[in-house]
């Protein structure tokens, strides 16, 4: 492994990454693999943007909901113009839902709601007036995006939100929506293409294996599903009452639902620092979902687990996802100290380069799988917030020095091999340089 820089430089090196992925008004996730701007990253990103520019963290932001449709969702993708990028437009069409934006493409899903957390951190950085300004500026949006949450996916008012593509997890390929997908979701004209071992077609079409390892990402065949299930949401303008009638994927997914309860105290914490009001049917709606959280854990395997819209189900497989109420913050504190054993435990998420995003003992882990085995600085970040908010503070100060000495030894790369620390997916990858700005800033103030 490389020798690590010393500290000052790298952050230096980190703020250059962010620098190079600048757009002007948004950052890509990286240059060639991600030329676009993508929601949770932007959120990520304007996280370590505040440290030092504050004014262009704001505009991250604003360049993210300039992209927010009409009927509140916030998208995952805000697309380049450029003729270069027409076929990535052309792939969502999103224009054909009368509530998308006319100035800017975007495509027709939506991602981690991290939207609160970026908006709260950026005012943490602002004097009082100016934080109320900025409050004043993003909360109608806010409101807005999590009013959407509910009216489009939580249709029965169970409480939980439900997401339609894998993409929407921002943990594509993480194992219970695979494990679903191979077990029962999977179209049976793709089955025909797996049997017949023609899955290579589709290695044609894709973007990320030209520019990362074929074994380090998804599989073809996953692929495969996830661009028809994208074509089907298509087909149905992305209007959520047809696509329910015929969707391959409606999962309660745990990590997006975690965020989301995180993201409803920190929408009330914005409303009641501008004196806002929310609404009383929407303040019911948070209450049920923190509570509905509870229904997610599984008491004989004891872990909390994705649900399965229709039948209930939970998704027994394990990932990352399971420590992911930690961040959310409305579990017991027995609950939260099971899910600190899972992560210090070495068979589980203990690995010599933690946080993995698959446990080492699941029979998924893979170490440069994207998400199914490497660590993810992303993640590692939630995890970090919620040892804190759990009082687990030595524990986050290890996983946080453990963090930054990876990076800084590893690289800025997009993911990192949990047992061997070395760097995998694409490098100078944007997160992972505005987390390590963030973590190290925090590191520092507590010094
Ligand atoms: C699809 C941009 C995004 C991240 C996701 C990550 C990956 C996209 C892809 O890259 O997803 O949205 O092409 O695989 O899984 O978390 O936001 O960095």
């Amino acid at each position: 492994m490389a020798k690590p820089q010393t500290p000052t430089d790298f952050i230096q090196e980190a703020k250059r990454v962010l620098q190079e992925n600048d757009r002007g008004t948004h950052t890509v996730p990286s240059g060639h693999l991600y030329p676009h701007q993508w929601f949770w990253d932007s959120c990520f990103i304007s996280i370590g943007q505040r440290h030092y520019d504050i004014d262009r963290a704001q505009t991250e932001i604003l360049s993210l909901l300039s992209g927010q449709w009409s009927n509140g969702m916030v998208p995952n993708i805000v697309f380049e113009n450029g003729i270069s990028y027409q076929r990535d437009r052309d792939l969502w069409q999103s224009k054909i839902n009368p509530f998308s934006p006319d100035h800017v493409s975007t495509s027709g899903i939506t991602q981690p709601p991290m939207l609160a957390e970026a908006i709260v951190r950026i005012g943490d950085k602002l004097p009082l007036g100016e934080r109320r300004t900025w409050y004043k500026m993003v909360y109608p949006s806010l409101l807005r995006y999590h009013q959407w949450l509910y009216n489009d996916r939580d249709p029965h008012q169970e409480g939980l939100i439900l997401l339609i593509h894998p993409w929407e997890t921002g943990l594509d390929n993480t194992p219970p929506w695979m494990g679903a997908m191979h077990d029962h979701l999977m179209p049976w004209w793709i089955r025909g293409i797996e049997r017949l071992h023609i899955d290579w077609i589709e290695s044609l079409l894709r973007r990320d294996t030209r520019y990362v390892p074929a074994y380090q990402r998804l599989s073809n065949i996953e692929a495969l599903v996830f661009f028809d299930t994208q074509r089907r949401l298509k087909r149905k303008a992305y209007n959520i009452d047809k696509i329910l009638d015929h969707s391959l994927f409606a999962i309660e997914d745990l990590v997006f639902n975690s965020i989301f309860i995180r993201a409803n105290e920190l929408l009330r914490h914005v409303a009641k620092s501008i004196r806002e009001e929310l609404p009383e049917d929407l303040l019911k709606k948070m209450k049920k979902t923190t509570e509905t959280l509870e229904d997610l854990w599984d008491p004989y395997a004891g872990e909390y687990y994705s649900r399965d819209f229709v039948t209930h189900h939970l998704l027994q497989e394990p990932s990352i996802a399971a420590l992911m109420p930690l961040y959310a913050g409305c579990i017991s504190k027995e609950r939260a100290g099971h899910l600190v054993s899972m992560l210090e435990n070495h068979h589980i998420f203990g690995t010599p380069f933690p946080v993995p995003s698959v446990p080492a003992n699941s029979a998924w882990f893979s170490p440069k799988t994207y998400w199914q085995g490497p660590t993810w600085i992303n993640t590692n970040w939630l995890i970090i917030d919620g040892l804190r908010r759990y009082g687990y503070d030595t524990q986050a100060e290890t996983l946080t020095a453990k963090t930054l000495q990876l990076v800084e030894t590893s690289g800025l790369s997009e993911y990192f091999d949990p047992m061997t620390g070395e760097p995998a997916g694409i490098d100078n990858f944007s997160w992972t340089a505005a987390l390590y700005i963030d973590l190290k800033s925090g590191q520092k103030k507590k010094s």
